[in-house]
């Protein structure tokens, strides 16, 4: 890939302004020439903040929903901007928190130049992936939800709930016509569930998941039980 230009990279943020500011600087570092999409849904106040940091720059789209309505449903948004724009050819997806680093980029374009994949998921449990800075509880928490989501919808990969990846237009054009039901975080388990049943390639490549640098996490127990209800069901429905 030699020009960015038909990258998209959708940031879905929920009150994360100070992280923000910082992960644009970072982008624009380790993929100039990329097209920003940011769908936002803090409220009108924390919102205007974040229009202020991305005022003049040209290739950064903020989508204000202004209600909190999910992480998975706010990169489907994303998806559906980036595939308007024809040049489009790839999309990542990633945190605003700056749990995930620009830095490896890298990694996930040399995967898809060795074979053209329609998912690559960056993969905290893979060799040579890392957790680093959060707390016990967060870690072990994640690590059982994907032990379980390996044994039950068993499609050969090593983490179902990372944010940090990459699709092809191809890939991310399935998701955005066969509609995706979970809202929360749960989508990403979703959705590289529909890939792979449908024959779409995925790999992975190893990353470090990070602390989060400002704000708080979303994550709740009320959320973390509904999608494990919401998974059980998948499958059952797709035998
Ligand atoms: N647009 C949007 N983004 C969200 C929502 N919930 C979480 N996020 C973002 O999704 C990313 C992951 O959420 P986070 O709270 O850090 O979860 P954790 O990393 O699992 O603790 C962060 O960048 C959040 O700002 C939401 O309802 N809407
Ligand atoms: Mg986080």
């Amino acid at each position: 890939m030699k020009n960015n230009k038909n990258i998209s990279i959708v940031i879905p943020s929920y009150n994360e302004v100070e992280n923000l500011s910082i992960l644009i600087k970072k982008i624009d570092r380790y993929l100039p020439n990329s097209r920003l999409i940011i769908v936002d849904d803090s409220s009108i106040s924390e919102n205007k903040k974040s229009k202020e940091i991305i005022k003049n720059k040209k290739n950064i789209t903020l989508i204000s929903r202004l209600k909190k309505m999910g992480r998975g449903s706010a990169v489907l948004e994303g998806f559906k901007i980036a595939l308007k724009n024809k040049n489009t050819q790839y999309i990542f997806e990633m945190d605003s928190d700056l749990a995930h680093d620009p830095k490896e980029f890298k990694r996930f374009i040399n995967e898809i130049n060795v074979y053209p994949y329609d998912l690559v998921i960056g993969s905290r449990y893979k060799s040579g992936g890392k957790i680093v800075n959060i707390s016990p509880n967060r870690t072990i928490m994640s690590r059982l939800i994907n032990y379980f989501l390996y044994f039950w919808l068993n499609i050969k990969i090593s983490d179902y709930t990372s944010g940090f990846r990459l699709y092809s237009r191809n890939g991310a054009g399935f998701i955005i016509k066969n509609k995706i039901e979970s809202k929360g975080f749960i989508a990403l388990s979703e959705i590289a569930y529909m890939l792979y049943k449908n024959g779409y390639s995925i790999s992975e490549v190893p990353i470090t998941w990070n602390f989060r640098r400002y704000g708080k996490s979303n994550v709740n127990l009320k959320e973390l039980f509904s999608s494990l209800i919401f998974v059980i069901r998948l499958r059952i429905k797709s035998r």
